[in-house]
């Protein structure tokens, strides 16, 4: 039996373009920035979100930490949504490793942090008080169904913060499945941002890597922190290779994954004891909840297992899939019918 994987667009494999772009890729040594692959994908994602600079980094995590350490000193303040990536699932880097306060906002539905809240989150001057100095938004966002921020709202975030001196970081790891959702150019998503990171592992199913942007003093700061981190990577052109193939070839293919993520919603939400939300998907990412309790959380995975569908378990009776390359229209009748057995046993 073949194995459905929706764990996450994470485990995608490097399509055959990719593996050829590694074979033929021309390699020096990134820390002198002599790979001119790295120098080529460094210039494209620059370009193509409309950033003046970019920089090649290992992982999403080390994207948005680089990113943070460059924008804020230790014992400063970012503030940042409660259900963010950067806050739940990066390991504290923020704090572990720059020192860096987080003063969290409440998600909404949507992904966005209500305006008002966050203008009342930033610190006036006072010796009693870490000093603001990063806003961070997620676009799409992971925890909140997928949902993609509009340009509208990231401007006026991008407005509230230059008007108190602030500097906005964009945590951009599906920032390609937003805009092909929206039906927007990327730079609408970016415009105004002093930094995004994009990842290239996820939906665009290279093997490792994503980019960080901003402007060329930012970049060039943030070159220092990303050694700092380890993350300085000599002949890592065989990473940007198929970083390039990434975006020159499976950026537009995204809306199959969202259609597929949709009809995949709808679906479960004919199964008794399961429920889903398919209005709220837009992307390639959904929650179902497990209401009925015949089995434990742990069953109703090892069930779903024996039946050849793999999901995530982020919380209590809480479960994502994700939908991304290599899952086809077919498999997502075949992971439907395989939750309405186990949900019928
Ligand atoms: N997310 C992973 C897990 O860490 C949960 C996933 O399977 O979705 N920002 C966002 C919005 C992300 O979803 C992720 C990865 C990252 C950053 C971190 O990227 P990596 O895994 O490359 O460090």
């Amino acid at each position: 039996m073949s194995i459905i994987d929706l764990r996450s667009d994470t485990v995608t494999l490097p399509t055959q373009a990719m593996r050829e772009a590694i074979f033929n890729a021309d390699l020096g040594d990134d820390v002198f920035t002599e790979d001119l692959t790295i120098n080529r994908l460094e210039a494209m994602t620059a370009e193509r979100l409309g950033m003046e600079a970019a920089l090649l980094v290992v992982s999403g995590t080390m994207g948005n930490a680089t990113c943070m350490l460059t924008h804020c000193a230790r014992g400063e303040e970012a503030i940042l949504g409660d259900c963010s990536h950067i806050f739940l699932n990066e390991a504290g880097g923020m704090s572990a490793l720059g020192g860096v306060f987080p003063h969290t906002v409440p998600n909404l539905p949507d992904g966005t942090m209500r305006l008002d809240q966050i203008e009342a989150a930033i610190r006036s001057e006072n010796i009693h008080f870490p000093r603001t100095r990063l806003i961070c938004l997620e676009n799409t966002h992971n925890r909140c169904y997928g949902a993609a921020l509009t340009p509208d709202y990231t401007a006026a975030v991008v407005k509230l913060a230059k008007s108190q001196g602030i500097f906005v970081h964009l945590d951009g790891a599906r920032i390609f499945n937003a805009a092909i959702t929206l039906g927007v150019d990327v730079r609408e998503l970016t415009r105004g941002i002093d930094s995004v990171n994009v990842c290239l592992s996820k939906g665009l199913a290279a093997p490792v890597g994503s980019v960080i942007c901003g402007n060329g003093k930012f970049i060039a700061r943030a070159r220092r922190i990303r050694k700092m981190l380890g993350g300085g990577m000599r002949q890592a052109g065989i990473i940007a290779a198929a970083g390039i193939v990434a975006l020159e070839e499976m950026v537009e293919r995204l809306a199959e994954d969202h259609t597929n993520a949709r009809r995949l919603a709808e679906g479960i939400s004919t199964i008794q004891g399961l429920a889903t939300e398919p209005d709220r998907v837009r992307t390639n990412i959904l929650y179902i909840d497990l209401i009925n309790r015949r089995f434990t959380d742990d069953e109703f995975m090892a069930r779903l297992k024996e039946n050849g569908v793999l999901l995530s378990h982020p919380g209590p009776a809480r479960f994502r899939m994700l939908t991304h390359h290599g899952i086809g229209e077919a498999d997502i009748e075949t992971a439907i019918e395989a939750l309405r057995t186990v949900m019928k046993t």
